[in-house]
């Protein structure tokens, strides 16, 4: 066992001097967000493909979280989930919610609060918390600006559609990954000397909309019937990416397996009434059969490591501006993927696959790395920055503080996760999940409503159309439904417990927080596309 201790008191680091000449010794704090990055997924974790030598170096100087989750499984909610530490349950952000996130909302972020605490902040990438009532003026909330709203193409530019075009206009780099690196550069040789800094940088890769815009000259983002035919054509076809050396052939010796189920009816692990999938098909634009899945893994691996290059970039920036000493690293994805597994593609199921996420937090100096299966999610993140920053974790944000497990990975900690998923605009019910280190049980209900209302959120009352109970020991994969398995019984009541007690105090907790601050309507059909 180690003791990891994260010092801001390293007497290698530069001194930031306030205005008034003393010292501000609070760390740097630098949060870095893949999109649709599934846990497991870097050459530190095992992966037979990816390589990944930056964020190895990362978690080499670091903690590496095994068994971190999304509590909400999909772009938006999740963004939001990181930036408030709260559920969608509670803050209201998500695409059938009846809200907007306000201004008074935002407040109460880590970006918010940790420049209220006079960090200097910047954002780089996808905002992706697409309905908040400051759309098109956050530009106002951070000291540096370098973000959009919506989808991104890999190569930006050939989406005029995009907020994209007048953020990065004059970006030297034409590859998404490689903008945000070069903003990220542009960044740290600005940084004011008077305080620390919190910079968070969102990618917008692996994302299927990246992926499927890289063979094609103009992307619309959508799942148009062009676009998912070229999904299986190799990328490095495109005269624009042939010889890169990461987008040009990396992976494409590699025997990539396809998932064993990908066949199957999509309907055999999940009855209709609770998903639809031809709607979810045209919502996950990727085409997951047995031709273009491999072409898909190549593209989502290769955009993975293009992640890594920037993040390398990264460190050796800190490195020469001798900034490392002082600075946080934190590194996650806002959910996973399904790439075919279950017969299905996209997110938004409470699969590990699509909950679990990478989640490394680094260090200054050196640290001995170590790794922890200990069970933590996305609204970890926030009070985790703001302890870091030594700044009060408002009582309204969910999660705890990392730093518990970093510190002493051997002390008592939560023995169970709540998460939730309420996007049905892809014509799934509404679910919720409970899971332990040795058990996950999911329920479903029916009702696909878009917007849904408060009373829909009331789980307590309402009968799970479906139920499904998994044995991680024996079935990591999730693919045995055990709830009509008698030898299951026991447990089975157990969770079902479990879980409506962590629903109803959530549920309580969201009515207490929504009675507390003033809540903005989203205009009648925003979001229920
Ligand atoms: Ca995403």
């Amino acid at each position: 066992m180690f003791l990891v201790l994260f010092c801001a008191c390293d007497a290698n680091k530069p001194i930031q001097m306030t205005e008034n000449g003393e010292s501000d010794q609070r760390p740097n704090i630098i949060f870095l967000l893949a999109d649709d990055q599934r846990g497991g997924t870097t050459s530190a974790e095992n992966h037979p493909h990816i390589v990944t030598p930056s964020l190895d170096a990362l978690s080499q100087n670091g903690v590496v979280f095994s068994n971190a989750f999304s509590v909400q499984p999909i772009c938006a909610p999740s963004r939001f989930a990181i930036f408030s530490g709260q559920y969608e349950r509670t803050n209201g952000l998500g695409f059938n919610s009846p809200y907007r996130v306000t201004e008074a909302q935002w407040e109460n972020t880590y970006p918010a609060l940790l420049r209220k605490a006079g960090y200097y902040t910047g954002f780089i990438g996808k905002f992706g918390v697409e309905f908040y009532t400051f759309r098109g003026r956050t530009q106002g909330k951070f000291d540096y600006w370098r973000g959009h709203d919506g989808w991104l193409s890999f190569f930006p530019a050939d989406n005029p559609e995009s907020t994209a075009i007048t953020a990065y206009a004059d970006a030297k780099h034409v590859i998404s990954t490689e903008i945000m690196g070069e903003y990220i550069e542009d960044f740290l040789d600005n940084l004011p000397q008077d305080k620390p800094f919190s910079l968070s940088v969102s990618f917008s890769a692996p994302h299927g909309s990246v992926s499927s815009s890289m063979y094609l000259d103009a992307d619309t983002s959508d799942c148009t019937t062009v676009q998912c035919e070229k999904m299986g054509t190799p990328a490095n076809k495109n005269p624009r990416i042939a010889g890169h050396p990461i987008y040009g052939d990396l992976y494409r010796d590699r025997q990539i397996g396809v998932p064993d189920d990908m066949d199957k009816s999509p309907y055999h692990y999940l009855p209709r009434e609770v998903i639809g999938h031809q709607k979810r098909k045209q919502w996950y634009s990727y085409l997951y059969d047995k031709k273009t899945n491999p072409e898909h893994s190549v593209r989502y691996f290769q955009l993975i490591t293009g992640i890594d290059k920037i993040v390398g970039q990264l460190l050796k920036k800190l490195q020469d501006k001798d900034l490392r000493s002082n600075t946080i690293i934190i590194y996650s994805s806002d959910h996973g993927l399904l790439t075919g597994e279950y017969g299905v593609g996209g997110k938004s199921l409470l699969y590990d696959l699509s909950a679990r996420v990478p989640l490394i937090v680094a260090g200054p100096g050196s640290l001995e790395h170590i790794s922890t299966d200990a069970l933590v999610t996305n609204v970890d993140i926030a009070p985790t920055i703001l302890s870091y920053a030594g700044v009060d974790v408002p009582a309204t944000m969910q999660g705890k503080d990392l730093r518990d497990v970093i510190v002493n990975p051997q002390a008592e900690w939560r023995s169970e996760i709540f998460i939730e998923s309420l996007t049905t605009v892809e014509d799934k019910a509404m679910s919720e999940a409970l899971r332990t280190k040795e058990w996950k049980y999911i329920r479903y209900f029916a009702d696909k409503k878009c917007p849904y209302t408060e009373s829909d959120l009331d789980f307590a009352g309402q009968t799970p159309a479906f139920e499904q109970l998994f044995d991680l020991k024996q079935d990591p994969g999730e693919r045995t439904n055990l709830v009509n398995h008698s030898e299951a019984a026991d447990v089975l009541a157990e969770m079902r417990q479990r879980t409506s007690r962590q629903s109803i105090q959530l549920t309580e907790q969201s009515r207490t927080y929504k009675n507390s601050i003033e809540l903005a309507a989203r205009p009648a059909g925003e979001g229920c596309w």
